[in-house]
């Protein structure tokens, strides 16, 4: 496989004004008409036009109305080369592809009898010959031609212009796109589905016509996707001025998808995950998923389509643009301050749980990569969330408003064109009048800065001298790295608690200052500190860097229980639990990973006990602070890491905590049930969260009343929340009633697909699983590898959330993996790649664990037949 470099970058040799496609929709023989007008760019020099095209059938290939000869054009390798053109042309291509085949789910293919699209990154060439790159924007117009009886619903991107039957009890339906798009937004629908819809009056008092499309029977599941759009639809009007720019809005459900869903113009296609909801099958997580992807979705319309990118490098200027967006569309949904800090404190933890172990493996790479083998495996979050913090960093250091002020000049200077990550950089910059010529090395040095604090207080001078360090470990390609600019928001507490006023040179900063640091070292000296503070470092996780500061347990429990700053609030107690969990996991380890005699302190049960019990607390707040470090982030603290060792270690002290404070966690769990009716808003999932976290560490160390608690709560509860959490503490405390259990959910929801995956995916991850039990389960009449949901429930759930199992010291749970990423690749190569990544941090593992990892590895870099995808994941990982 063939690496491609951003350095290499060319401007297209022509550019498409006009696409009008043409579709006779059939599962075997899609035939598809494709008459495009495009001109010479000045800007790139060269008379070729170069078209790809994937698993198609050429049929026809006019220009200016004379059929191409053989000797015109060169087809090879997933390229159509005509090598000499005018400078206006009319293309005509006529081709065929065989949607039924097509187990991808890129390109068009069917799903439950349904026609689908999906174009991001590279799709759009398995449906017809063209230049498929984002910056080739263009203006579609789509015939779609299909049996009426089977195929109802006809949809394209933007207007629907014209509709009607032909003969042979067909119909068609013709879209008119009035925007410039890229190939990648390209999307048809042809299906049987239904529609709930309502008319919605924008800002500007035009009304926008809102459709989500489900399958019949799911019209009870569609409302909290439509609320979700409304509120987005707002939200953008009113915190960006920026308005829905088409007459109707489309959301299309599909069961078979790769990702969560696409922001196709007008017609946005989801994955079923994340329309579909309502109280007896979603839970408060699924509700909250839904609202967070239909807003990014529906955001991207501005960020992603309006103003594109130019080449895929730059995937960031939408992705982290948007997630950022919806980060903060979900933040201000609540509310509340300690709301958005629960949402902060989120992103933190999937920042730590999945981008650093990314940033520190075999695939780390920039924000804006500076090559890829396969396209589709740089969708990763290092692109997304942490390209999502480093937009947020322009935010925390020129405030909501100058925040605001480069989004404006961002749209001023960029509406319709496809640009770059140093464009989006600069608006922000001349914006505010700044330079932030440094700030690139967010976009080009991969790999989390590690950044150190040391504090000195002096006594006589009434100073306190923060001296703050930074430095970042070498990644693939990248030996050695410069320093970044780095906002630290800072606080300084005193003894009884409270926020000092901070005084730095003679300025007044409040009581959370942002200090710029720029240099690999920098000291600031606050005036006037009078005693001895504990400083509280990184507020609101300013940076998306790993600080390190030598805290006592004198100082975490100060922070732990007076930090204005939520976030430094919860993360003193994750540190205190790391510091637990690290420890005995070295004790387990040396004791031949026996939990016989682990001993937890009383000082930290004292710091839950008081945290639980605190009612001046939001409970989803408690929740978080009570929740312990997963085992992955345990082990990536650890070298030669066994991961056996630190899931004993982490259920001592979840079983530890379930005994000592049983009293306190029975109160809760009776303080925060929530009679009547079920409602998804934040507060009252937060109580759901305690209420069932206490479930949770009761079960951890179960008896007769914590199991008789999750039984009633699992026979008795209305809502999947509850319900799945009840099953889920059975399932953990090992008793006989968890295999009944599981049977009455199955029975009882196996009409619907997306809980029948999450009744996989709770046995996937229970460490009682084994790979036999995987295998079993694969074995079930409801499990096809097929499906990506499906799959992912089962086994990306074990070889990815059950540590203890998938790292069976005989290695079986290697040996299934290989088996799993071939068998999936031969069928969907992005769902077997993101498998493939399970094995990224095996240089961490124990050796022996090593070993057999590597073996793996190499048997799946070792098949003749692999995907660019896999082969380029495996071949990292070997390296
Ligand atoms: N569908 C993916 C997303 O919205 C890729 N654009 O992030
Ligand atoms: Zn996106």
């Amino acid at each position: 496989p063939q690496t491609i470099y951003r350095k290499d970058y060319n401007p297209p040799t022509y550019l498409v004004d006009t696409v009008e496609l043409g579709f006779d929709l059939d599962p075997a023989r899609t035939v598809v008409a494709n008459r495009l007008t495009l001109r010479r760019n000045p800007a790139a020099g060269g008379r070729a036009i170069e078209l790809h095209g994937e698993e198609i059938e050429l049929v026809a290939l006019r220009l200016n109305g004379k059929t191409l000869a053989g000797a015109d054009y060169t087809l090879a390798d997933n390229r159509l080369v005509i090598h000499e053109a005018p400078d206006d042309v009319v293309l005509e291509i006529e081709s065929v592809c065989v949607p039924e085949q097509n187990t991808t789910l890129s390109g068009l293919y069917v799903s439950n009898g349904n026609f689908f699209t999906q174009c991001e990154a590279e799709g759009f060439r398995r449906i017809t010959y063209f230049p498929d790159r984002p910056d080739v924007m263009a203006k579609y117009t789509v015939m779609l031609r299909a049996d009426k009886a089977r195929y109802p619903v006809l949809l394209s991107n933007g207007n629907l212009i014209q509709e009607g039957d032909l003969d042979d009890g067909r119909h068609y339906a013709l879209w008119e796109d009035p925007f410039k798009k890229p190939s990648y937004l390209f999307a048809l629908v042809a299906a049987k589905l239904v529609c709930q819809e309502e008319t919605f009056r924008l800002a500007d008092g035009r009304d926008a016509l809102l459709q989500v499309w489900v399958e019949d029977g799911n019209l009870d599941k569609t409302d909290y996707a439509m609320q979700s759009l409304k509120h987005s639809i707002r939200w953008d009007e009113e915190k960006y001025g920026l308005e829905l720019d088409l007459d109707r809005f489309m959301i299309v459900a599909t069961s078979d998808f790769n990702m969560g869903a696409m922001e196709n113009k007008g017609l946005n296609i989801f994955n079923t995950k994340f329309v579909l909801a309502n109280p007896r099958v979603a839970t408060d997580v699924d509700f909250q998923g839904i609202e967070a992807v239909v807003a990014h979705e529906y955001f991207h319309n501005w960020t992603g389509n309006r103003v594109t990118c130019r080449d895929w490098f730059q995937l960031s200027l939408k992705e982290g643009l948007t997630v950022f967006r919806d980060q903060e569309f979900t933040a201000d949904m609540i509310g509340t301050d300690t709301g958005r800090a629960v949402t902060r404190i989120d992103q933190v933890r999937t920042l730590r749980q999945h981008q650093f172990p990314e940033d520190a493996g075999p695939m780390a790479h920039p924000v804006r990569p500076d090559s890829f083998v396969e396209i589709n495996n740089f969708y990763t979050v290092t692109v997304y969330e942490k390209g999502a913090e480093v937009v947020r960093m322009y935010q925390t250091l020129f405030g909501v408003d100058g925040f605001r002020k480069g989004m404006d000049l961002y749209f001023e200077r960029h509406d319709e064109q496809a640009v770059e990550c140093d464009d989006f950089r600069r608006a922000m910059a001349d914006a505010n009048g700044r330079d932030l010529t440094q700030f690139e090395r967010w976009y080009s040095q991969a790999g989390t800065p590690v950044l150190r604090f040391e504090g000195r207080w002096d006594e006589t001078a009434h100073t306190y001298t923060l001296k703050l360090i930074q430095s970042c470990p070498p990644t693939p390609g990248q030996p050695q790295k410069l320093p970044f600019h780095i906002p630290v928001a800072v606080g300084l507490l005193d003894a009884a608690g409270n926020d000092m006023r901070l005084v730095v040179d003679s300025v007044d900063r409040g009581a959370t200052a942002v200090l710029e640091l720029t240099q690999a070292e920098q000291t600031f000296v606050f005036t006037d500190v009078k005693e001895q503070p504990v400083a509280s470092v990184l507020r609101g996780f300013s940076a998306p860097v790993v600080l390190q500061g030598s805290y006592t347990d004198a100082d975490l429990l100060h922070l732990f229980s007076h930090d204005s700053d939520p976030v430094n609030r919860w993360e003193a107690g994750q540190r205190l639990a790391m510091s637990r969990l690290l420890k005995l996991a070295g004790e387990a380890a040396a004791k031949g990973n026996s939990g016989a005699s682990l001993n937890l302190d009383e000082t930290f049960i004292e710091a839950m006990r008081k945290v639980l019990v605190d009612e001046t607390l939001d409970p989803a707040f408690r929740e978080q602070a009570l929740l312990l470090p997963s085992e992955g982030m345990v082990a990536e603290q650890i070298d030669g890491v066994d991961p056996l060792a630190v899931h004993i270690a982490r259920q001592f002290i979840r079983a530890d905590i379930g005994a000592r404070l049983r009293g306190e966690l029975l109160a809760q769990y009776e303080a925060n049930l929530t009679p009547g009716a079920y409602s998804p808003d934040a507060a009252s999932a937060g109580k759901r969260a305690l209420k069932n976290i206490a479930l949770s560490y009761l079960n951890a160390a179960p008896d007769d009343e914590s199991v008789a608690l999750a039984q009633r709560q699992f026979d008795e509860a209305d809502n999947m929340t509850d319900r799945a959490a009840a099953l889920g503490a059975l399932i953990a405390s090992r008793v006989p009633e968890a295999a009944d259990a599981l049977d009455v959910f199955y029975q009882e929801f196996q009409g619907e697909a997306l809980v029948v995956d999450k009744w996989f995916m709770m046995q996937a991850a229970a460490p009682t699983t084994d790979v036999a039990a995987v295998r079993a389960l694969m074995r079930h009449p409801a499990f096809t590898l097929r499906n990506p949901n499906r799959a992912r429930s089962l086994v990306a759930a074990f070889c990815m959330n059950n540590p203890v199992q998938f790292h069976a010291p005989d290695g079986s749970g290697y040996a299934f993996w290989a088996e799993q990423v071939i068998a999936l690749d031969a069928l969907n190569p992005q769902v077997a790649s993101r498998l493939a990544r399970a094995m990224d941090r095996w240089r961490r593992y124990a050796p022996a664990l090593q070993e057999q990892m590597k073996a793996a590895l190499q048997r799946v870099a070792g098949q003749g037949k692999l995907s660019n995808d896999v082969r380029e994941v495996v071949t990292k990982a070997l390296a």
